[in-house]
Order: structure tokens, then sequence, then C-alpha cells
């Protein structure tokens, strides 16, 4: 042991934490199922910051066992301690690797951050994820008839100030209410409200988030998606729900004496459930509807 080199023990160690670490950063196990198209956006990003943690921990807390033992106060010795003053290059090193760590994270997250939607709220600014999802002859049309044309989206009516949004029409829009201490669901176009919120699977998905009375956050873990509520401001959460299946929306600003109770769910629904789900809840809701159909055949 002792009659090899520094140099390869360090090489040996470096490998050794390098795989550790590649390892736990993509086996950690900290989030629940990825059931959104922007989870897996958020988890790689994350999983690359717990890599590093990783491997800045093993480092950290390796040397200072390392040091612990092999430099430990032998029996017998009763002299001082080497005396240093610091050590420029090593100083240096420390300095400019954390730097360049922080750096890359730094705009790999606004990378991210954009990619989601997030310098889009409003239907304003460029996102390429959802782009990439639609037509370009859609992209056009919304493009030529930017500035406030008369058949504008609901996205532009609601105008969000805040939030993850697109540029173009989401297949899918709900607008949803944070109330002391429950989550409204409102379906515009077919008149329909639920306490649950109902989406097709692998559709755009377009929120607009009000508040009632305080401020709330909806969140939903397995979507990695939170937006708060905020009384007075419009906010927007634009995503893609890629698993069937139902899922919790929780609260995620405390609210009040029941903001631990503010939970509901959320239900992907395959295009056919979901059509068949919000058409029952349309003839429910709306008695009189038999002109409505009419009306909506029409178009
Ligand atoms: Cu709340």
């Amino acid at each position: 042991m002792k009659q090899l080199p520094a140099s390869i023990w360090t090489l040996t160690v470096g490998i050794v934490v390098t795989l550790i670490a590649f390892w736990a950063g993509g086996h950690n196990g900290l989030f629940p199922e990825q059931a959104s198209a922007q989870a897996p956006l958020v988890d790689n990003f994350f999983n690359l910051m717990f890599m590093i943690a990783v491997a800045l921990f093993l480092l950290v807390a390796g040397t200072i066992i390392f040091f612990m033992i092999q430099f430990r106060q032998r029996p017998g010795d009763e002299g001082d301690g080497v005396p240093l003053e610091g050590d420029f290059a090593l100083e240096a090193y420390w300095t400019l690797i954390p730097a360049v760590i922080v750096i890359v994270l730094g705009i790999y997250s606004v990378e991210v951050f954009t990619e989601m939607g997030g310098f889009a709220p409003g239907g304003g600014g460029g996102n390429h994820l959802f782009m990439s999802h639609h037509s370009h002859h859609k992209m056009k049309t919304q493009l030529v008839s930017d500035t406030d044309a008369p058949d504008a989206s609901m996205t532009e009516e609601f105008n969000a100030e805040y939030g993850f949004g697109g540029t173009d029409q989401a297949d899918v829009t709900v607008t949803v209410t944070g109330m002391q201490y429950a989550w409204i669901f409102n379906y515009p176009e077919q008149n329909v409200t639920a306490g649950e919120l109902h989406i097709p699977v692998d559709k755009t998905v377009q929120l607009n988030i009000k508040a009632a009375d305080v401020i709330h956050s909806f969140w939903v873990p397995q979507f990695r998606l939170k937006q708060d509520a905020i009384p007075g401001h419009n906010t927007e959460l634009r995503f893609t729900a890629t698993k069937v299946g139902d899922y919790p929306v929780v609260c995620a600003e405390l609210c009040g004496g029941y903001h631990g109770a503010m939970r509901t769910r959320v239900y992907v629904h395959t295009q056919t459930e979901y059509d068949q789900w919000l058409a029952e809840n349309q003839f429910a809701q709306n008695p009189d509807l038999s002109g409505a159909v009419a009306v909506h055949a029409e178009e």
C-alpha cells in the first residue's frame, strides 16, 4: 500500500468517487414517478446537482476521515503541527472549481426554465419545447396576429403575469381558482365546473390560475410543477401530462388553518375518457343544453 505513488491513489479515489457520484445521481429515489413532459427536465437538473453534491461530500468527508486517521497524534509525539501559511495554487483551485460549477448550474437552470415556458407567461417570448409539438402553420398564424387580434386566444384574454406559458394555443384550457380551502376547476368552453382537475393525456394543458382570497400554490409533485395563485395577479401553468392515472394536487403555500387539507386530485384520462367525462358533466351541469348542443354542432 505504501509503495504506490500518491498520483495513483489520487487517480483511483477520483475514479471511485466519480462512479459513486454518477450512480447516486441517477438513483437518488427522492422523487415520485414522472408523469409530465416537464418532469424529466427538472429531474435531470436535480440529478446533476445531486451528483455534484455526492462527489463533494465524499471528497470532503473522505479527506477529513483519512487525515484524522493518517495524521493522528502517535504515542509519544509531543511536537507541534507543521506551520502552514496557505497555498495560493490550492486556494485558486478551490475557488475556481466551485465558481465554474455554480455558473454551469446557473446556465443549465435558465435553460430548463426557458424550455418549460418560464419566460413566456401571457403568451410572450419563445418556447421551443412546446413549439416543437405544434405545427408551424399555427405558430405563423399566432405571430401574424400577435397584437390584440379580436380572436385572441384564452391565454391572451386571461393575460397571465407570471408562470409557465407558451406562445401557441393549448389543447385544453382550464381556469383554476384557489380559495380557502379548495381548488375549483372551470372549463369555460363547456361551462363545466369541478372540484378535481380532469385532463387528457399527451395534450398541452393550460391552467389559468387565480386566487379568491390569499396566496395559494398549485402543486402536482408527479408533474414537477408548482405555481402560486396570487390574489389580483393572474398566473398560468402550461404542461403536458404523459401518464394516464390520478395524482395529488397539493396547496403548497400556507394559506390558513385548513391549509393542510387543501388537496384534490388531477385525473389524466385517455382522450376518449376525457371527452366522455366532459360531455357527461356538460349535460349534468347545464340542464337546458338541448339548444347549446345544436349551437355546438353547427360550429
Ligand atoms: Cu391554499
